[in-house]
């Protein structure tokens, strides 16, 4: 996959060469562009912004540099071999970032992101990028950032996991809380390793009693005992009747 970021703050960016995004990329499963927009200025200013059309507090993101850097990293992608870039613009006014848009973005082949500063974007550049390509505008949660570059940082984290040969074990996300499959819309309960007990405090016993159809209605149990606590509004999404079910099976 490869990721362009067109932003004010380069430096913002250096995390991509740390961790599982890092390894991603050492692996040759990534393919990372961090594109400076000051480059496509031309004033001794380097100014990138400009007072809103009708008046209103803070500035907007004047065309033409975004214009001449999406253009630029664009250009050097098809050249490079990419196919058909997806525009992943964050924005508090976006749709909610979710797992399944994880997923989605982890089937594409080239990902463009656009992280905004200051009140935005003048909105005709997204208007000209859609007639050429998907746009999809994504909030990260409902609060406000200074600025789109850590929600940059939080979905590609959020994708490069989902790439296959990124992950160690390829059954690690099958379990995530939000995962599809019969834990979906559930919290991952809690986990235990060595050592059994720990200033006085056991493991649960049934971790180490063998029974794997225990274990599991142990975890599901877990699962909505958290998911109760924390994310009520996610348990009027399951459907009672898969548990049961489930029970059936163990
Ligand atoms: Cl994607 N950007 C900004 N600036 N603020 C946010 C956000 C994104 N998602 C939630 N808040």
């Amino acid at each position: 996959m490869r990721l362009d970021v067109v932003t004010i703050f380069p430096e913002y960016l250096e995390p991509l060469d740390v961790s599982l995004v890092g390894k991603a990329r050492a692996r040759g499963r990534l393919d990372v562009h961090v594109h400076d927009l000051r480059r496509w200025t031309y004033d001794r200013h380097n100014t990138v912004d400009d007072t809103p059309y009708g008046g209103g507090p803070g500035m907007v993101m004047k065309t033409d540099p975004w214009g001449e850097a999406l253009d630029s990293a664009i250009a050097d992608g098809y050249e490079a071999g990419a196919h058909d870039p997806v525009l992943v613009v964050p924005t508090p006014s976006g749709r909610p970032f979710t797992q399944q848009t994880a997923v989605a973005l982890a089937r594409q082949p080239w990902l463009i992101f656009t992280p905004a500063r200051y009140e935005g974007i003048d909105r005709r550049v997204m208007d000209e990028y859609a007639t050429r390509m998907p746009v999809h505008e994504v909030s990260i949660g409902d609060y406000v950032l200074a600025g789109g570059e850590a929600a940059v940082l939080v979905i590609t984290e959020a994708v490069a996991r989902l790439l296959p040969g990124v992950l160690g074990n390829a059954e690690s996300h099958r379990d995530d809380s939000f995962a599809p499959g019969a834990m979906a819309n559930l919290l991952e309960g809690p986990v235990y390793t060595k050592p059994p007990v720990w200033r006085g405090r056991a493991v649960p016993e049934v971790l180490t009693g063998g029974h794997h159809g225990k274990v599991a209605r142990w975890r599901r149990d877990e699962a909505l005992r958290r998911t109760a606590a924390h994310r009520p509004d996610l348990l009027e999404r399951c459907d009672p009747a898969e548990f049961d079910r489930k029970d059936r099976e163990i």
